[in-house]
């Protein structure tokens, strides 16, 4: 079976829909059909400034959110990027490999750096991409379910597991990115030229905020001049993503809901995509309660999830480690 890694931050109570739509429901799915490794990355979490008690319910909180999404631990190898260490350490391999000026390029750094002064841009927010490609090369991935944000960081690993396997000879499988077509970028609900992220609270769905919030923000969502419910993302982002969003959450297609809101308001379609989402986040919030309520049990789920990991990485780190000349400890 072909293998596939992806990771998430610890870095809010919730995750938002963004994060659902775009990444974390191909990780269910991929499920059965390929090998999943999914991990809380801890270690990316703190190239922003955290709170070490916040760090800790928060990557238990992560933890529950994707078991109540339908991760399987037993069909998925789910574990904390800080229980495995070997990613950390080829992370360091691949800084070396890496050029100031990609690094320099990547949007994502460029962004968060620019919304905090000089003085408090840390270095491993600048090496932030080459941890990423160290989680995924690890385990010789195949493929990457991400959001269109990290396409960019994707390419970034491909180039440099090539440069490493023309430096050193054959080590790292070159992963694909696995972008979902539709909900490949979910928009902000009061900005829908810009991405939904948490960084943005105001136009933001949190999967755990209280659903009947989530229904007026989505009633509150900006919409566009003229009243016709057209999927046309150029002109009409705003409606088009509510279309987005409500198809993948239900199912019907963006034509058959075109059909369907014909001659109907944009307030029609709202006041239906606030129901869809409660509908699907009550269940799923009772479900994450269930999670949380046995520390002890996602725990045991989660050291089991990094024995399996670690395996795998030691492997994948020993061969990594002999290539480039490191003396064999043993
Ligand atoms: N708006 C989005 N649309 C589609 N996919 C998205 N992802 C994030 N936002 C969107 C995808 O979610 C996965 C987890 O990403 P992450 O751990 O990098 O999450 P994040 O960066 O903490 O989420 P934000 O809100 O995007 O954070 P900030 O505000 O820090 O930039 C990834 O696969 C990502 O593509």
């Amino acid at each position: 079976r072909p293998r596939v890694f992806s990771g998430i931050q610890p870095t809010a109570d919730s995750f938002h829909l963004g994060n659902y739509l775009g990444a974390l429901r191909e990780w269910v799915a991929m499920q059965g059909e390929y090998e999943t490794f999914y991990c809380v990355v801890d270690l990316h979490a703190i190239t922003v400034a955290q709170d070490p008690e916040l760090l800790r319910k928060r990557t238990r909180l992560s933890a529950a959110q994707l078991l109540a999404l339908g991760i399987d631990p037993d069909r998925s190898t789910l574990f904390v990027q800080s229980h495995v260490p070997e990613h950390a350490q080829l992370s360091w391999v691949l800084e070396c490999q890496t050029g100031f000026g990609e690094a320099s390029r990547m949007t994502q750094f460029k962004d968060k750096a620019a919304r905090q002064d000089a003085e408090h841009v840390g270095v491993g927010l600048f090496t932030y991409p080459a941890l990423m490609a160290a989680d995924i090369l690890l385990y010789q991935a195949d493929a990457v379910p991400v959001g269109e944000d990290q396409r960019q960081h994707l390419e970034l690993t491909r180039n440099l597991a090539q440069r490493f396997n023309s430096r050193f000879g054959e080590t790292f499988t070159v992963p694909a990115a696995h972008i979902p077509k539709s909900t490949a970028k979910i928009y902000d609900l009061q900005d829908p030229n810009a991405k939904m992220s948490k960084s943005v609270p105001s136009g933001v769905i949190e999967l755990l905020e209280d659903p009947k919030r989530s229904a007026k923000k989505i009633r509150s969502a900006v919409t566009d001049t003229g009243r016709e419910i057209v999927y046309d993302p150029e002109n009409k982002p705003g409606v088009s993503n509510l279309l987005a969003i409500y198809s993948s959450l239900t199912d019907r297609t963006v034509d058959e809901l075109q059909a369907a809101y014909e001659g109907k308001g944009y307030g029609d379609l709202k006041k239906d995509l606030g129901e869809v989402v409660v509908e699907f986040a009550t269940p799923l919030q009772e479900k994450v309660r269930g999670y949380l309520d046995d520390p002890a049990e996602l725990d045991k789920v989660l050291r089991r999830g990094a024995e399996h990991a670690r395996e795998v990485a030691t492997r994948t780190l020993r061969t990594v480690f002999d290539r480039v000349g490191f003396l064999s400890p043993a």
